[in-house]
């Protein structure tokens, strides 16, 4: 299997400046030697291009629409020719904002090869707000909203039909901050939210075996991976952490249960910060977790 590296450095979907530098610091960390090390061959092919962050205040309830439009199509480009190439590809953000184009390239391609798409989204958040609805206007807020078609025009129908996913098409897991209107919105959508409170009562694993039920042979497995959904104590180079996260053993569980599924066909890792980590910790302590995600094993192999 051939991982390819995607970097999209940018932060325009954010209101805390630095995620754009997120891309390099994975690959300060080492991820392309972990890859290998784990037996995938991995191509980088260096980071898209894209516009500079205005840093505008929202206009109706959207802040840098155009920027975090001309971004996701350019992810949206480099994921579609990734799959093409049947590769895995590996998106390195920038803020959350880049999986709406990342989860429209792989919902178009499951479409187009008979593929069931399951998504896991590990967040604090539960990313599913509006314009309507957000209290911030950032679009990295709206992702998972947009992809089951309720975002604005310019960012919704890039699968080829007019949601991306439906609600049964996406677990959350690791979720501890969600906003007024979005608890009404996951009542509604009937959302799957694995929330903090479940990993507490009822552990990792029973969650994620529920979560994962349903994976088989035909499902291509995507996780969207916040950096947030950790512990900011583990990860402090998140610009909008939230205490409360699961251990790092918990999140150890979570990757190594995804990967003994053997359907992983592809990855975001977003909102890596360096501007507010500590000594690269973060996108370190991501690169030990993606290396669990594509099968490391203590005692394995
Ligand atoms: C908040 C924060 N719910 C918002 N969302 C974040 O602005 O919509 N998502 N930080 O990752
Ligand atoms: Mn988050
Ligand atoms: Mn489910
Ligand atoms: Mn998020």
């Amino acid at each position: 299997k051939t991982v390819n590296l995607i970097g999209a450095p940018t932060d325009v979907g954010a209101s805390t400046r630095g995620a754009g530098m997120g891309p390099d610091a994975l690959r300060v960390a080492g991820l392309v030697d972990v890859l290998r090390a784990n037996g995938l061959d991995v191509v980088d092919s260096g980071n898209l291009a894209g516009p500079p962050n205005p840093w505008d205040t929202p206009q109706g309830g959207l802040r840098h629409l155009d920027e975090v439009v001309a971004w996701n199509r350019s992810v949206f480009a480099a994921v579609a020719e990734t799959l093409a190439q049947q590769r895995i590809p590996l998106l390195m953000g920038g803020d959350h904002c880049l999986a709406i184009g990342s989860i429209s390239a792989i919902a178009r391609h499951c479409r187009q090869h008979g593929k069931l798409l399951r998504v896991i989204w590990l967040d604090a958040h539960s990313d599913v707000n509006t314009a309507a609805s957000s209290p911030s206007g950032n679009i990295h807020g709206m992702p998972v909203a947009s992809l089951l078609g309720l975002g604005p025009p310019q960012l919704t129908g890039w699968s080829g039909s007019p949601a991306a996913l439906s609600a049964a098409d996406i677990d959350f897991i690791g979720i501890r901050s969600v906003d007024a209107e979005e608890k009404q919105a996951i009542r509604q959508l009937g959302l799957q939210v694995f929330d903090m409170r479940h990993i507490d009562e009822h552990g990792m694993r029973n969650t994620m075996t529920e979560a994962l039920q349903d994976v088989d042979e035909n499902t291509h497995l995507h996780v969207s991976f916040d950096l947030d959904c950790l512990d900011p104590l583990d990860a402090p180079g998140v610009g909008t952490g939230v205490r409360g996260g699961p251990t790092y053993r918990e999140m150890q569980l979570c990757m190594e249960m995804i990967a003994d599924t053997g359907q992983l066909a592809s990855l975001d890792v977003v909102e890596i910060n360096p501007a507010l980590d500590v000594r690269n910790r973060t996108a370190e302590l991501a690169v030990e977790f993606i290396a669990s995600l594509f099968g490391a094993s203590t005692l394995a192999r």
